[in-house]
C-alpha cells in the first residue's frame, strides 16, 4: 500500500473510532417510547432494559444526584408524647447537611403505646412544616414563606385538609415530612440556593446537563429522611411508603425510582414529568413544564420540549424502574391538567414488568369508574371526583393499599 494511502487509511479509522467514543448511550438506547414493556425474561430486563431506562431518567430527565457525600447530622430538637390530643409522638429534628447553616427540619407524628416499630408514610410538604396542622408547636422552618402571607402565624395548619394526621396514626402509621424549600427552593435561580451550591466542584456554578434539577434535589432530601429512620428504631424501615401530591408525587415516583429502601410509592396527581405518559401532549406539555418550571428537570430535558416522540422511554418507564415494589398513582376528575388517562396508562404499560418479577402488575385494563380504586395488583389506580387535591379520601385508599403489604 502506497504511504498516502495507508495515512488516508488511519485517519478514517481515527475518525470512525472517535464517532464511536463520542456517540452518547442515549442515542444507541431501544426507543421504547410508550408502548407497554413487555421483555422476555426478568433476567433480560434487569441486564439490558432496566439499566438503559435508569441511565435515561437518570441523565435526560431528572438528572444525576451528585456522588460526593457530604457529612449529614441528625439534630433532636424537640419531642413531645402529648401530640395529636396525646395519640401521637412528635419530633422534630434538624438535619444538617455539610457546613450548610439551614438545615433541613424534619416533623414526625408516630402512634404511641405502638407495641412495636410502625410503619411510615414519607411525605414532602409545599409551603413548610406548620402548614400541616395547627399543632403550635411545629418549628417555622427560617425557609417557609414570609412576610404579609406568614403574618403573626395564620398558615400554621394552612393544608390541614390535605394532612389527616389523626386517620394515618389511628392507622398505625407515622407521618414523616419536610419542606420543599428546605432542600431546594421551588424557583429558578440557576441553582445558586438551596443544596446544590454545597456539592459544586471546583469552578463549578450550575449543574451540568446530566446533572440534578430540582425534583433529583427532593429525592435527594427524601433518601435522607430514609437515613434519618434507619436509625430510628421506633420507625421501621423497611415499611416506608413515600407519597407526594403533584410536583411532589413526580419526586415520589422518582425517589422511589432512585432509593430501593421505600417499599411503596404512591403518586397523587403527578401529571407530567410524573405518572402521565408525554406522548399524549394532554393538558401539560414537556414544553409548557420545561417553560414554567425550567429548574425542575436537567438541561438535556428541554431536548424534548415538542420533541416528545424523541423520548427513548416515555414514563411508563419511572413507573417500571419501582418494580417489583408496589406502586399507587390516584388522579381527578377535574385535573385535566394532570391527564387522569396518561396516568393511567403509564400504570397500565409498566405492569407487564411486574409480572416478569411474578408479581400482579395493574388488574384493570380500562380506566375505572370514579371512586373505584383498583388494588387487587400491585400496581394500583384510582380516580375521584373533583379536583387537583390531595384529600382524605387518597389518604384512606394509600393507608388500604399499604395496609396490604405492611399489616
Ligand atoms: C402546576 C404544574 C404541575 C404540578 C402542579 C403542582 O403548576 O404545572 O406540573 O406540579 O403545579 O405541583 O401543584
Amino acid at each position: 500500500m502506497k504511504k498516502t494511502s495507508l495515512l488516508l487509511m488511519s485517519l478514517l479509522l481515527g475518525a470512525l473510532s472517535l464517532s464511536a467514543q463520542s456517540k452518547s448511550p442515549i442515542e444507541d438506547m431501544q426507543h421504547y417510547g410508550a408502548e407497554p414493556l413487555r421483555f422476555k425474561s426478568l433476567k433480560e430486563w434487569r441486564k439490558v432494559h432496566r439499566p438503559a431506562i435508569y441511565n435515561f431518567f437518570l441523565t435526560e430527565v431528572y438528572g444525576r444526584q451528585p456522588e460526593q457525600k457530604l457529612p449529614i447530622r441528625y439534630e433532636m430538637l424537640e419531642q413531645s408524647d402529648k401530640a395529636l390530643g396525646g395519640k401521637a409522638t412528635r419530633k422534630q429534628i434538624a438535619i444538617h447537611v455539610g457546613e450548610s447553616q439551614n438545615p433541613i427540619l424534619l416533623l414526625i407524628y408516630q402512634p404511641n403505646n405502638a407495641r412495636k416499630a410502625v410503619p411510615a408514610f414519607v411525605a414532602m410538604n409545599f409551603k413548610g412544616n406548620h402548614q400541616i396542622n395547627v399543632d403550635p408547636e411545629i418549628i417555622i422552618s427560617q425557609n417557609a414563606p414570609k412576610g404579609k402571607e406568614l403574618g403573626s402565624d395564620p398558615a400554621r395548619g394552612a393544608a390541614t385538609s390535605r394532612w389527616p394526621l389523626e386517620m394515618i396514626v389511628d392507622a398505625g402509621y407515622a407521618v414523616a415530612t419536610i419542606y420543599r424549600g428546605d432542600v431546594d427552593p421551588d424557583f429558578d435561580d440557576g441553582f445558586q440556593n438551596g443544596i446544590h451550591p454545597l456539592f459544586y466542584r471546583d469552578g463549578q456554578s450550575k449543574p451540568a446537563a446530566d446533572e440534578w434539577g430540582t425534583i433529583s434535589a427532593w429525592a435527594w432530601g427524601l433518601s435522607r429522611v430514609m437515613d434519618y429512620i434507619e436509625k430510628d428504631k421506633s420507625i421501621d424501615q423497611k415499611r416506608v411508603a413515600v407519597v407526594g401530591h403533584s410536583r411532589l408525587g413526580k419526586t415520589a415516583l422518582w425517589t422511589a425510582a432512585l432509593d430501593e429502601r421505600f417499599a411503596i410509592s404512591i403518586s397523587n396527581d403527578s401529571g407530567c414529568g410524573g405518572a402521565a405518559l408525554s406522548i399524549r401532549k394532554m393538558g401539560e406539555t414537556v414544553a409548557k413544564i420545561n417553560k414554567s418550571f425550567p429548574h425542575w428537570f436537567c438541561d438535556n430535558y428541554n431536548k424534548y420540549s415538542d420533541n416528545e416522540e424523541a423520548l427513548k422511554v416515555d414514563q411508563q418507564g419511572l413507573i417500571a424502574l419501582i418494580a417489583p415494589r408496589p406502586v399507587y398513582v390516584a388522579s381527578a376528575e377535574l385535573d385535566a391538567w394532570a391527564d387522569p388517562e396518561g396516568e393511567f396508562l403509564s400504570a397500565l404499560n409498566a405492569s407487564p414488568v411486574y409480572e416478569l418479577y411474578g408479581r400482579k402488575g395493574l388488574a384493570i385494563d380500562k380506566m375505572p369508574a370514579l371512586s373505584t380504586p383498583s388494588q387487587e395488583g400491585d400496581v394500583a389506580y384510582h380516580i375521584r371526583p373533583g379536583k387537583h387535591d390531595i384529600t382524605s379520601y387518597d389518604w384512606s385508599q394509600y393507608i388500604r393499599f399499604a395496609n396490604k403489604y405492611f399489616k
